[in-house]
């Protein structure tokens, strides 16, 4: 069973929101009339805001078997087209929630699809990544074996409801312990600190939510308090990490994950956090390095997704031939098994703020602006957002502002891929064949 608390209902916190709390009991009930509301269908979307609805949605989705894609409320209109006809939902669930009369609904099988999630590569419009539960269940068992997660651990977070950080992770792995999640509604480092001062235990962030932790000394004895600070989503950097503990006596735990893998490492709770590091294979996951080091991660275990939804070519470009996912991570193994993440084989995906954006569809989109003529989209290092988004234009005799071209990406794709800097330059370095030289571009 995906989510026993469901069943069992403890007297007790599941979900809170600011202004608003769900108990086991409540969130059954809710999560129940919605299922029932559900049953039928083959596939919802669901508007994925940070409150308590998008939970009831999911959940109730979740028992009837009803595979969810969560939407980013901000996708801008070519996105969400996209993501809507690739999906093609028979439900597009928002204010209001369906329901239908209490029925007995028999668990779904293991292998079933759970979520969808969209994820960028580095050509070509998002995926969706089809995740199984077993997926879920295996990985969060996982973690909560890695970390001591248990019912009296209260996840404290602001992280978006439509990613496997925030969402997977985030609510549904509280939810499968029978503990309580506390979600800020968005992220602020004022609000994590005051939760972490009531009864939150345990802070999931990225890294870019932990550098702004740390540019405010006035909280940290509010951070010292939690049994874990835990990382992801993109390296945390080892003088971040320093500076945390210096300042909260804390050592971050950093875990390694992806959308079509969920959790692959983590340090464990026991475990000697280094910085840089993400720690050992979490238990039921095989991860190996291939080649030379620093070499490619390939991972193979439950945990997997099952495919990219509509894209049997990608799917199998994905594995190899004996069913090794390929992550396109770079790394090395140190001698006691952790992982040390050193790039990613990609230079055309850039991580921003935890999210992950592929260059050529930022590209595609600016193309489309009459003050653009040509376009090379790459990544830069950033202290905030780890890697910010930089737009190098060729203008032509109309030019766009900066602020205009960032606006168009917004409105166009979704408001954490707009360029954060544009460039303005005569001509793009190219190589024989016309192919922009974007190393010389840094
Ligand atoms: C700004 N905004 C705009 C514009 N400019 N909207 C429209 N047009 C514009 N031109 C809005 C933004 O939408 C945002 O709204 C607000 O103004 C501030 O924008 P921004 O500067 O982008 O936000 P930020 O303050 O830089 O955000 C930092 C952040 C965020 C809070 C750290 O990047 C974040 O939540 N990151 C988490 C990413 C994540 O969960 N990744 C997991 C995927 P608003 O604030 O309302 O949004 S990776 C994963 O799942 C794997 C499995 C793993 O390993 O975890
Ligand atoms: P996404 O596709 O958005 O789920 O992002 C997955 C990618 O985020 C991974 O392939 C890694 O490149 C990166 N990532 C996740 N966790 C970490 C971490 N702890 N350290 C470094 N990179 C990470």
């Amino acid at each position: 069973m995906l989510l026993p608390a469901l069943a069992s209902t403890p007297a007790k916190v599941a979900l809170r929101f600011p202004g608003h709390e769900l108990t086991y009991p409540e969130l059954a009930e809710q999560a129940r009339a919605v299922a029932a509301g559900l049953v039928g269908r083959r596939r919802i979307a669901v508007w994925a805001r940070s409150d308590a609805r998008t939970c009831v949605a999911v959940v109730g989705a979740l028992l009837a078997g009803v595979p969810v894609v969560p939407l980013n409320p901000k996708l801008g209109e070519r996105e969400l087209d996209h993501v809507l006809t690739d999906s093609a939902p028979d439900l597009v669930v928002d204010d209001v929630l369906p329901t239908g009369p209490p029925a007995d609904l028999p668990e779904p099988p293991a292998g079933a699809p759970a979520l969808i999630v969209y994820t960028s590569g580095t050509t070509g419009p998002p995926k969706g990544v089809v995740l199984p539960r077993r997926a879920l269940a295996t990985n969060l068992d996982a973690l909560a074996d890695a970390w001591e997660w248990t019912a009296d651990d209260v996840v404290v977070h602001g992280l978006p409801l439509f990613h496997v950080h925030g969402l997977g992770i985030g609510v549904i792995g509280p939810l499968r312990r029978g503990g309580t999640v506390h979600h800020l509604g968005s992220f602020d480092v004022a609000a994590a600190a005051g939760a972490l001062d009531g009864d939150g235990t345990v802070l999931f962030g990225v890294p870019t939510m932990y550098h702004r932790i740390a540019r405010a000394p006035e909280h940290a004895a509010s951070f010292a308090k939690a049994r874990l600070l835990v990382s992801g989503s993109a390296p945390l950097p080892a003088t971040l990490h320093a500076e945390l503990t210096a300042l909260t006596g804390q050592r971050v735990v950093e875990r390694y994950g992806m959308t079509e893998t969920l959790m692959n490492t983590s340090v464990r709770a026991s475990g000697d956090r280094r910085p840089g590091t993400v720690g050992p294979p979490l238990d039921g996951v095989e991860v190996r390095v291939v080649g030379d080091e620093p070499g490619e991660v390939e991972v193979r275990g439950p945990n997997l997704f099952l495919e990219y939804l509509n894209r049997p070519d990608a799917t199998r470009a994905a594995f190899t031939e004996d069913g090794w996912f390929r992550t396109g991570d770079l790394a090395v193994v140190e001698p006691d098994g952790y992982l040390r993440l050193v790039g990613r084989r990609a230079t055309d995906l850039i991580k921003s703020g935890g999210y992950k954006i592929g260059a050529g569809e930022v590209e595609n989109a600016l193309l489309e602006h009459p003050g653009v003529a040509e376009v090379a989209v790459t990544g830069e290092p950033d202290d905030d957002l780890g890697e910010r988004v930089v737009a190098w234009v060729v203008p032509t005799t109309t030019p766009a502002t900066p602020e205009e071209l960032a606006d168009h990406v917004a409105r166009l794709l979704t408001p954490h891929k707009r360029p954060r800097v544009v460039r303005y330059v005569e001509s793009l370095p190219r190589n024989d064949m016309g192919k922009v030289l974007k190393r010389e571009l840094r």
